[in-house]
């Protein structure tokens, strides 16, 4: 099993700086760096990752993306001096050069590529890059954006020729456009680019049209460029989890990457200078959590932007911690985005509804003209970023507690196992059903899942699992032990995959919130906390589940925001295994990972599945079955009813008069 998280970076990045008067860069500063990574060691973080050599990228790999001509031309700011530099930089746009420029974008470059190539063959799961110069700005043959070398570009380029890819996932969310990037790849669809960016309807930089979202990609690559423009500043985590859950998350799931690099700037955080956005640091931590289960765990983030130094630490410390698989903290107060960005959704869905399946066959207008009712600017942030002692990372719980019965399945060591009392098995599996009043079996099943519950209500582990003989009796059971032995848990999230008709009596009170799958229609009553989603049997519906999970699962799940969720399903019911450990991880993002995993008649490779997607292993892509448009009707028919009530649902502007 691949794990370890990489970190790369080396001091000399350090070792170069602005050095006449030119406001537009001064805020491009080697303490970018030496802050975030001595932030990185005081929460100790640098001793848990796996430290990777720089190396400078080779003149070939440079050759990759640019030109030699301008290569040759980079050369010469070795001997310029300070009247020579900043003539030399004239030609560009919003960059310097330093004597010793050439040399860190080298190591920027070459640092990017040791990271591909240590995910790529498996010496680590994921990592980051820390880099100066950044790329994503970064041209054919021009300097641009305080970018020399356009790092990741230039990464993409080499992972399709080193190692065969034929998909990467390019995620831009630093806050500038990294329209260097984008014109390396408008006409291949083998680079899926994604950037978000303060736009302000062309008035921001770099002020161009082809930023906007009307840009998709030309010919072959038509529909692999996605630009989402922010039109006004304050946005906030509502407004960034919505692209996630209403663009981004379904189009990279369909596009299946092999790998997954991040232009990782963090000035699209609160108190960046540059961007003046609202979305806090723990909110990346959350961004990186929902790409980790794409690409097989793939994933390496490069750094871009990010000039407040207190916010960019912080940003990259939650981003690393996500990567080793630290509980995500609570995101509070999500709500529904503001209208602004919704218009941006609308936008951006409309003009890539033909390209593709997950947004087909659903009534998306384009909404031209902005929104202007909608004072973003003035708008207070909602978390403040928090300040670390140098205790505020103790290293996290054991992960898994299992409590199983019977089952002859190796452990792995990371599990706790519970030792449940000595009850004969047989006698827990005559629990049936059928027999579900059972009095004496009732109190087993009980006694097991509370000894589940304790320890991770405790945090003595992060999550749990438990094989129960009746799941509708467990969920009960796991409900009334909520609300009598553990009082600071007000909200659980049940997700149930099955058919069986719920049978608690379902108060609307918010202190349950019951999304259960069906295969068959229901009937009994919808509500704000029960939402049933019929998704039909015919076929694979795997890309059915998948499609629930992003559209209406997750952004409800993360506006409730429980305390714990619980899953429940049985082995007979044919789930597909990559669905349910998709499923496993990403509901990880709630509850700061206190999720339990509730299986009935369990199978064995269906146990060691969910306690490795539990224990937070890389898992396998969902490449089979297709998405049917019954499941996106289904799918969509409850988000309209939903989305008064759960505004993150929303993905269109809606006026009301
Ligand atoms: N008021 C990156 O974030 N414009 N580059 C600066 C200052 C250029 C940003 C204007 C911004 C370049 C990698
Ligand atoms: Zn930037």
């Amino acid at each position: 099993m691949v794990s370890g998280t990489a970190l790369i970076y080396d001091e000399e990045m350090t070792r170069y700086r602005l050095l006449w008067d030119y406001p537009v860069c001064s805020i491009e500063v080697p303490e970018r760096l030496s802050v975030s990574y001595s932030e990185l060691q005081i929460q100790g973080l640098v001793e848990r990752c796996i430290s990777v050599p720089v190396r400078e990228a080779t003149e070939e790999e440079i050759l990759l993306a640019h030109s030699q001509d301008f290569l040759e031309a980079i050369k010469t700011t070795q001997n310029m001096d300070v009247e020579q530099l900043k003539a030399f930089a004239s030609q560009f746009q919003d960059v310097y050069f330093h004597q010793n420029i050439y040399h860190c974008a080298k190591l920027a470059l070459g640092a990017t590529l040791q990271l591909v190539d240590a995910v790529m063959t498996k010496k680590v799961r994921n990592g980051i890059a820390l880099v100066r110069p950044p790329g994503h700005h970064s041209q054919h043959s021009a300097a641009n954006g305080f970018c020399i070398f356009n790092n990741v570009a230039i990464a993409a380029l080499y992972a399709k020729k080193m190692f065969d890819l034929k998909r990467i996932l390019i995620v831009d969310w630093d806050i500038h456009h990294g329209q260097g990037t984008q014109y390396f790849f408008e006409d291949d669809p083998s680079v899926l680019y994604f950037s978000w960016h303060r736009y302000e309807n062309q008035e921001f930089w770099p002020n161009l049209p082809e930023s906007d979202y009307s840009t998709v990609g030309k010919g072959k690559g038509a529909g692999f460029n996605v630009n989402v423009p922010w039109n006004k500043i304050g946005m906030q985590n509502s407004d960034y989890l919505s692209v996630f859950f209403h663009i981004l998350l379904p189009m990279a799931y369909e596009f299946n990457p092999e790998l997954v690099l991040i232009s990782a700037g963090f000035d699209s955080a609160i108190n960046d200078p540059e961007g003046k956005m609202c979305a806090t640091p723990a909110c990346f931590a959350h961004l990186t959590h929902l790409l980790m289960s794409l690409a097989e765990g793939k994933i390496c983030a490069v750094l871009e932007g990010g000039y407040d130094l207190h916010s960019l630490s912080h940003c990259i410390c939650h981003t690393v911690k996500a990567f080793l698989g630290d509980p995500v903290p609570h995101l509070l107060n999500i709500s529904s985005p503001c209208d602004s960005a919704l218009e941006s959704i609308q936008n951006v869905r409309a003009v890539h509804q033909q390209h593709w399946a997950f947004l087909r066959s659903l009534p998306i207008s384009m909404k031209h003209q902005n929104v202007n009712d909608d004072k973003k600017l003035e708008q207070f942030c909602n978390e403040e970023i928090h300040t670390s002692s140098p205790n505020y990372c103790p290293l996290p719980p054991k992960r898994t507690a299992v409590a199983l019965l019977g089952e002859k399945i190796e452990l792995p060591d990371r599990c706790l196992k519970i030792n449940l009392d000595s009850v004969p098995s047989d006698e827990i599996w005559s629990f049936k059903d059928s027999t579900v009043e059972g009095q004496k079996d009732s109190l087993h099943l009980q006694k097991n899942l509370c000894s589940v519950m304790m320890k991770i209500f405790q945090k003595e582990v992060q999550n749990g699992l438990a094989a129960v003989p009746c799941l509708l009796e467990a969920i009960k059971a796991v409900l009334s032990f909520c609300t009598t032995c553990a009082n600071s848990v007000s909200r659980i999230l049940v997700l149930y995959l099955g058919d069986k008709d719920y049978p608690v009596s379902l108060e609307d009170d918010g202190n349950l919130l019951l999304i259960q799958m069906s295969t068959k229609k229901l009937k009994g009553r919808e509500s704000k906390y029960h939402i049933p989603i019929f998704l039909p049997k015919e076929g694979n519906n795997v890309k059915g589940v998948l499609h629930a999970l992003f559209s209406l699962i997750l952004p409800v799940a993360y506006m409730y925001n429980p305390d714990l969720v619980v899953t429940a399903l049985s082995c007979q019911s044919g789930v597909d295994k990559k669905i349910l450990n998709q499923l496993t991880s990403l509901l990880q993002g709630l509850a700061e990972g206190q999720l339990l995993c509730l299986i009935h008649d369990p199978e064995v490779s269906f146990l060691e599945d969910t306690i490795c997607s539990l224990l937070g292993d890389p898992i396998l892509p969902v490449t089979d079955g297709v998405l049917q448009g019954e499941a996106i009707q289904e799918v969509e028919q409850q988000r309209q009813r939903l989305q008064e009530q759960w505004g993150i649902l929303k993905t269109q502007v809606t006026r009301t008069e």
